[in-house]
């Protein structure tokens, strides 16, 4: 695509579709817009045209929440529409809502749950229980999501056959289940070329589903319909209790239990599970569940669990995303060795849709200082089978930091070169996933000057990117750059430059609708103990907004806790007349602040001992909040090797919880997999960084 320049784009008026027009020279060209890829050549005269260089792609939707359509569907207060109505279901203690003939259009823009993001996930699960005995006069709709022309993805009913419908083709599955008048659970998961229906968690089939994969199926302008659907005649006439989508395409597996035998044998005490703490969440209390309803589903919104009926009691389940609210952190445990190209000084973790998760290291040596050195690489790795593989080897040059960005359906992967030559300055590089090959590949370079730290941020539908310069030639004064990206040349173009000393990490964040970047000044060339600063952001430049003294600076953390604002600085060296004899240098307070909302200014809330600390890196578990700082010299004496995490508890704040006698480590970050959660951090001192896995208490 980078030798096309996108100028002409046909019919705006309409949501973006399969094709738009590119014009290369004097031809013009479809472009496939899901894949970049030229699929014919078109005549001129073919079309009206309309003249706009901008093609707005939105972004997947990647950390969409378990949701109930039902419930986004119905008004909160005030009426229900029209043929609808709340009943009561006597024989299985269900409340549900009763659709009947003549049922009013119950609908809601999908923007309304799309709201960050413009594509329908590419995995996920769609849940529903219904109640329904009646013979089917016509096709009846359970769900239909759709804009103008086109379905995106459907569910509906026949006396014969449950149809879904992905991208406007139709899978058909026999109706075996709603014939007899009572509760069943129906649960659809699509993943690859895979769609499949579980009945009551008893029965799973599995059927091809016909898709480019990823499909980056556009649902931001489209009307999500329940029950009514497109026209009175295919309305539902039955009880619905809940309509449940899933990120993920594993709910039906985590949420039913196994297997149980069918000839077991049942009497009046009822099997209690340890396990079985999900009435005394607070939210709406559970109905029973009976014998008659084995294996039905229901999901509680307060609690963000799947819960399932198993002889004739509520299990809770926990899911992805929504799980563990009441899990803790207990202890990690060794997990992975992974073998690096050279010390690893950074670790950033992202997924593409279709491939997975991978992580990537910034890596440095292995280059002595001569004239002929080779260009170091540093490693991108796959999560499969539970580890992470090797999968591609980028060349960098003393790479310091990673980000990854999406920008439309394009996905993007920057390295913060600190390069070995100050005086000259040094290519720091933006790689571009190539999806047809799978790999990455090199898409611009940007001079930079000693970088350490590259940040990526959006803005409605610009995108942006800020390095940190850290030193030119011989000083530490050098601008650090904003770029923006130039939509017509798909390249970063320079924004506004601000002049920086040592810096050294940038993090950007917003409060409410104020944007910040926060840069970590590491030193001055005679000391440690310099300002750091925060900008906001005014129009389309960023200004001061405040300054804070810190030591040897080199990153910032921001995270939210309730309704509280924090940013904590990892204070890395003493260094200077404030420590003229050099004792301990890595020795250093590092701050938290928590912002002052009325007075408008981050203050100074609590101040932690660290060890040569470079990162902070806030998780959560269940509600808990943690922090984690990495310790990455261990000073001199052996007796710091701790990697420290300290939790989140109200009035006493932040307190340790936890020490742990690893590696040197100089970045953390945190994962998780279905249940299991993992953290990764990279050594900066040598070729080992690890995975260690959570056990939860
Ligand atoms: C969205 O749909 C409405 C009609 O439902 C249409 O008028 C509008 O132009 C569409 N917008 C886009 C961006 O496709
Ligand atoms: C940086 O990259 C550009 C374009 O790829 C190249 O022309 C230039 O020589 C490179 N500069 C350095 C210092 O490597
Ligand atoms: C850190 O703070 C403590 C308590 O305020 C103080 O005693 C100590 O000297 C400080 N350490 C450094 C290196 O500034
Ligand atoms: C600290 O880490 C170093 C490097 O991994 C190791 O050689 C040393 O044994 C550790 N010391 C302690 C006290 O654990
Ligand atoms: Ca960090």
């Amino acid at each position: 695509m980078s030798d096309i320049s996108v100028v002409v784009l046909v019919d705006t008026r309409g949501p973006p579709r399969e094709t738009i027009l590119c014009k290369r020279e004097h031809r013009i060209m479809y472009v496939d817009l899901r894949s970049w890829v030229m699929v014919q050549a078109a005549k001129v005269n073919d079309v009206v045209m309309e003249t706009s260089a901008t093609v707005r792609v939105p972004v997947p939707c990647t950390d969409l929440n378990p949701l109930n359509l039902l419930e986004e569907a119905m008004p909160r207060i005030g009426q229900l529409p029209d043929g609808v109505s709340v009943v009561y279901d006597a024989k299985s203690h269900a409340h549900a809502f009763q659709f009947m003939q003549g049922v009013a259009d119950v609908q809601f823009p999908a923007a309304q749950i799309f709201q960050r993001c413009g594509y329908f996930p590419e995995e996920f699960s769609i849940f529903f229980i219904l109640k329904h005995g009646r013979k089917y006069e016509n096709e009846e709709c359970i769900v239909n999501i759709r804009d103008i022309d086109r379905t995106s993805i459907s569910i509906s009913i026949t006396n014969s056959n449950i149809i879904f419908i992905y991208d406007s083709q139709p899978v058909k599955f026999r109706n075996y289940v709603f014939r007899d008048n009572n509760w069943h659970t129906v649960g659809f998961s699509v993943t690859g070329n895979t769609v499949s229906m579980t009945t009551d968690c008893l029965n799973i089939r599995r059927k091809r589903l016909k898709r480019q994969f990823p499909s980056f199926l556009m649902v931001s302008n489209s009307t999500i319909h329940i029950a009514s659907c497109r026209s009175r005649k295919s309305a539902l006439k039955g009880m619905l209790k809940d309509l449940l989508l899933i990120p993920g395409a594993d709910a039906a597996t985590k949420a039913c239990p196994p297997r149980v035998p069918r000839h077991i044998h049942h009497d009046n005490n009822l099997p209690m599970f340890p396990d079985f703490g999900g009435l005394d969440t607070p939210g709406p209390k559970w109905e029973d569940c009976t014998w008659m309803s084995v294996g039905n589903l229901a999901f509680d919104l307060y609690s963000q669990s799947l819960k399932v009926c198993i002889n004739g009691i509520w299990k809770q389940i926990s899911i992805r995303l929504a799980a563990q609210a009441k899990k803790k952190l207990d202890y990690l445990e060794a997990y992975q060795n992974i073998e690096t190209m050279g010390p690893s000084i950074d670790v950033e973790l992202f997924s593409i849709p279709g491939e997975g998760l991978f992580s990537v290291f910034a890596n440095s040596g292995g280059n002595s200082e001569t004239h002929h050195r080779k260009k170091s690489v540093s490693g991108l790795y796959q999560w499969a089978d539970k580890k992470f593989r090797l999968y591609q080897k980028l060349t960098t040059d003393e790479a310091q930091s990673w980000c990854s960005f999406w920008i439309g359906n394009q996905f993007y992967l920057a390295v913060a070169n600190y390069g070995l030559n100050p005086t000259h300055g040094t290519n720091s590089t933006i790689f571009r996933w190539h999806r047809r090959r799978k790999k990455f590949r090199v898409h611009q370079d940007i001079l930079t000057w000693t970088a350490r730290d590259f940040e990526y941020f959006q803005n409605d539908d610009d995108h942006f990117l800020v390095v940190a310069n850290h030193a030119k030639g011989s000083t530490q004064e050098v601008d650090s750059i904003i770029y923006k990206w130039n939509k017509r040349e798909k390249k970063f173009k320079e924004h506004q430059a601000i002049p920086t000393v040592g810096a050294y990490d940038w993090t950007y964040f917003t409060v409410d609708s104020y944007q910040f970047l926060a840069v970590a000044q590491a030193f001055n060339g005679l000391s440690t103990m310099i300002d750091s600063r925060i900008f906001l952001r005014q129009g389309d430049q960023f200004i001061q907004f405040q300054t804070m003294e810190t030591n040897g600076a080199t990153d910032w953390e921001f995270f939210k806790i309730g309704q509280e604002y924090f940013l904590v600085v990892a204070n890395a060296y003493n260094y200077g007349p404030q420590n003229f004899k050099s004792i301990n240098t890595y020795r250093t307070n590092s701050t938290i602040y928590k912002l002052n909302i009325q007075k408008k200014v981050f203050e100074r809330f609590q101040s932690i001992a660290t060890d040569s600390a470079i990162d902070w890196e806030h998780f959560t578990v269940g509600d808990n909040n943690y922090i984690i700082v990495s310790n990455a010299q261990n000073g001199d004496d052996e007796e710091n090797n701790n990697s420290l995490i300290y939790r989140w508890q109200g009035m006493d704040k932040f307190v340790l919880v936890h020490k742990m006698a690893i590696l040197p480590s100089a970045d953390w970050e945190v994962f998780q997999d279905g249940d299991d959660m993992y953290m990764i951090y990279a050594n900066p001192k040598g070729k080992i960084s690890q995975v260690l896995k959570v056990k939860y208490a």
